[in-house]
């Protein structure tokens, strides 16, 4: 080795080895004293390999962890492999591969690449979740959550996507496409398997409150929660004895209801429509059934509808309103019918408008004479309200429901936005879904000693549409006997959405090698609830609510403690390349290896790191690169270079300089603000660089300030110049923040442009206190005395020009 130059190459492949051999980042599982969990959110092994914007992520994610390793603690950073799923599976589909030898290699070259990035991972706890050892764990919660009642089997209209010939979760269409393949949804009346997520609906909206998570990603699950306050109301129908129920937000509004619609699907349409109506309504129907839920949900879309011939009796006025079928009422909301109030519903006005039905205001807004040209949707006072006539429709909303009660003709009701997650999929690559159908016994969950129920290798894994999953094709995977009464059986053919996979993944790195349970108890109890957890925003409603949910239900089943499964969720910014978000379906990704061969991974860290604050990402252009590099080469010409001396540092300015920026960086990367840490390094070693006698202290601090960022040369220069063992176990610097006030900048002194002095200044001097620093100078007054000062020029920090006349 060439001591002389930063031979990135052969220090990286030092250092690694020496860190597997003294298994430097494998904290001690069982017995670490002050644990700390670091998580990032696991990659999906792509065959295009890891690109940087993973890169980018992960590294800010492991900054942090060396910063806490730093601080005294045992610091747990595992990584695995989110390797099921449609998108592999998609992946493996258009290269005509199968995804049982796809995978497998991705991971491999995954691992390799990960491996050079310098991220402390410990390997030995590394998961992959189509592993069986892993996904009989996935299967084992399944039935648990079955046991618990909150798996069912029901048929609904769910979101399908006509490309991946399989449901999708509600969350997992955006603006009416597959989040997977991008392709329009439909919607489908099938049997499905679900979570009752919606159990928690209210623990996942009230835990908010008490977990360190971005604002951003709290306000989206709020959003996706959607709790409403309101109330339920019975409504008589005019020609039947049945009574027709509806959701509404606004009580208050009751004596303006004027006519009633129905979902398309809701179950007493066809028994109310009259006779003579029977096949608009059909015909309608069938239309709607073509609508996804997007679609009906656009508020801008014209309003389309049809009469039933069937009244009901609003019950607060006795008048009889007519009853319509929309596909504006959804029949996954609510109770899938409502009471119209067009005067303060803007759907119901553009409805009652286009069917010229009775708008009566209800709420009054002070201009009653006014005629209505759109719904009033604010408070007000009430009016044509009967006992309600004059009083402040805010203040009533909540008397007008007690009273209901007291009629006994509505009740208090609060409602979720919030749907059961769709768990089944109709495709190959997944773990099954461990239930096994039998015609005299109904569903019943593999027993779990018989776990896990493995995925049968299938040449032709294509999903075909049918609704099915592929091994529904596989008689021998499908044939089975029952567990309770041992007669011929079916299994169920569905696979887990992949989602479940990533679920609970970080329960079971811990416990990684653990093959008798799903998780240790008391490691679990020891390393969660994580401590930190890194990833993308665009999990806020799905990976991170499933998680939520996973963790409050395994809480109530009495196998752990807490109920949320992450303290602190920080979302890292996305990479820009050339205007848009670096993505695989841009084409504008970029893969990283070429720059670790080229400028070595503490160079290419440290310049990721270096694009843009990591809460909010940055644009990835090569331009900087090569100066981040000049920073690493004179930081290691100036550390072999220099003649140190061992005494302690006494000069109060290079003091001053050393504690200042220790605390500076030392903050910054508490706050995750990598970006300005790092021109802080720079800072110090330039101003390390420019002292006349320099300290072993002073080399040695600045590269344990560094070592986050450049674990591989600070490790070999920290050996270099004299230290012991591994430097990310060496104690963080200390500042003293009483020394920090003593550091000083030089300041230029001109007089009219030209350099007459300098003088040493205590940083972020005030300009006034400057100014008389520079006049109380023998040389300034030299220069100006009795002479007219026209003008002062300050530039903090480094300069005072003065403009003198005569
Ligand atoms: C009467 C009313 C009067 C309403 C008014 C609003 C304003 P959120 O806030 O989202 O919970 N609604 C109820 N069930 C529905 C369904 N299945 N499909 C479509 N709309 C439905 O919305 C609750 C309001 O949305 C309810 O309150 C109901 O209209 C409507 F001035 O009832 B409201
Ligand atoms: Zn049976």
């Amino acid at each position: 080795m060439n001591a002389e130059k930063f031979d990135h190459q052969a220090i990286e492949k030092k250092w690694a080895e020496r860190w597997i051999a003294e298994k430097t980042f494998e904290p001690d599982i069982e017995h670490a004293e002050k644990p700390y969990y670091n998580l990032m959110m696991f990659p999906y092994p792509s065959a295009e390999g890891l690109h940087v914007g993973n890169v980018f992520a992960f590294v800010g994610s492991d900054l942090h962890a060396r910063f806490m390793r730093a601080q005294g603690y045992d610091v747990f950073e595992p990584m695995g492999f989110d390797a099921f799923g449609i998108h592999s599976e998609n992946f493996a589909i258009s290269i005509n591969t199968h995804p049982g030898r796809l995978i497998p290699d991705n991971i491999r070259n995954f691992t390799h690449q990960l491996k050079r990035t310098g991220n402390m991972y410990d390997w030995s706890h590394a998961v992959e979740t189509t592993d069986p050892a892993y996904y009989k764990w996935t299967q084992w919660i399944f039935i648990q959550l079955f046991k618990a009642g909150l798996a069912y089997q029901k048929e609904a209209p769910v979101t399908w996507c006509p490309s991946c010939n399989t449901v999708l979760a509600a969350e997992q269409a955006e603006d009416g496409a597959c989040e997977r393949c991008g392709t329009l949804v439909e919607q489908r009346n099938m049997r499905q398997w679900f979570f009752k997520i919606t159990a928690y609906a209210q623990q996942l909206l009230d835990n908010l409150a008490g977990i360190d998570w971005s604002e951003k990603t709290k306000s989206a699950q709020r959003r996706w929660i959607g709790r409403s306050e309101g109330a339920e109301v019975d409504f008589p129908l005019a020609a039947y004895a049945e009574k027709l129920r509806v959701f509404t937000t606004r009580p208050d509004t009751l004596w303006g209801a004027t006519y009633m619609v129905l979902a398309p699907e809701h179950a007493l349409v066809e028994a109310i429509t009259t006779p003579d109506r029977q096949q608009a309504v059909q015909d309608y129907i069938l239309e709607a059934g073509r609508k996804t839920a997007i679609e009906r949900e656009d508020a801008t879309r014209e309003k389309t509808g049809v009469f039933t011939g069937a009244y009901a009796i609003n019950p607060v006025n006795e008048k009889q309103i007519p009853i319509w079928v929309s596909d504006y009422v959804l029949m996954t909301y609510g109770t899938g019918a409502i009471m119209a109030v067009p005067a303060h519903d803007t759907r119901d006005f553009e409805f009652a408008t286009e069917f010229d039905l009775p708008i009566v205001r209800v709420i009054s807004a002070g201009d009653d004479d006014t005629e209505m040209i759109e719904a009033y949707s604010g408070e007000g006072i009430m009016v044509n309200s009967g006992p309600f006539n004059g009083t402040s429709s805010t203040e009533s909303k909540v008397k007008v429901i007690d009273w209901l009660e007291e009629k006994g003709i509505g009740e208090r009701q609060i409602n979720f936005r919030l749907r059961d997650w769709c768990i089944s999929r109709q495709r190959y690559w997944g773990p099954p879904i461990p239930m096994i159908h039998c015609k005299a016994c109904g569903v019943v969950p593999v027993p779990e000693d018989q776990l896990p129920v493995v995925l049968p290798y299938i040449e032709d894994f294509k999903p075909d549409g049918s609704g099915k999953s592929p091994l529904a094709r596989d008689e021998s995977f499908l044939h089975t006997t029952c567990p309770e009464c041992g007669g011929p059986a079916m299994r169920e053919t569905d696979v887990n959405d992949n989602f479940l996979d990533s679920a609970w993944y970080f329960f079971r790195y811990p416990s990684a090698d653990r093959d008798d349970m799903v998780f240790d108890p008391d490691l679990t109890e020891k390393w969660l609830p994580v401590d930190m957890y890194i990833g993308g925003n665009e999990h806020a409603v799905l990976h991170l609510m499933y998680t939520r949910f996973i963790t409050m239900a395994l809480h109530d089943m009495g196998l752990i403690s807490f109920s949320e499964p992450f303290k602190i969720f920080k979302a890292h910014g996305l990479l820009i390349k050339d205007g848009s978000k670096m993505s695989k379906s841009k084409g504008n990704v970029i893969n990283p290896d070429e720059y670790l061969d080229n400028y070595g991974a503490d160079t290419f860290r440290t310049y990721l790191m270096f694009l843009g604050p990591y809460q909010e990402g940055g644009d990835f252009r090569d331009a900087g690169i090569t100066g981040v590099r000049r920073f690493y080469d004179r930081m290691w010409r100036y550390t072999r270079q220099t003649t140190f001396s061992d005494e302690p540092a006494t000069n109060l300015g290079l003091l001053a300089l050393l504690h200042g920026k220790t605390k500076e960086v030392t903050n910054d990367l508490a706050a995750l603000q990598y970006n300005t840490a790092i021109a802080r390094l720079m800072e110090l070693l330039n101003g390390l660089q420019n002292q006349e006698t320099h300290h072993r202290e002073a080399i040695r601090q600045l590269l344990q300030l560094a070592g986050p960022f450049a674990p591989f040369i600070t490790q070999e220069l920290w050996v270099q110049s004299g230290g012991e063992g591994m430097i990310c176990d060496a104690p963080w610097p200390i500042y003293d923040e009483s020394l920090i006030v003593f550091e000083t900048v030089e300041y230029v002194i001109q007089i009219n442009g030209k350099v007459r002095d300098r003088m040493e200044l205590p940083t972020d001097t005030a300009q006034p206190d400057v100014e008389a620093a520079a006049f109380a100078r023998e040389r300034v007054q030299q220069w100006t005395n009795n002479k007219n000062i026209i003008k002062k020029i300050f530039i903090p920090n480094r300069l005072l020009n003065i403009v003198v006349k005569g």
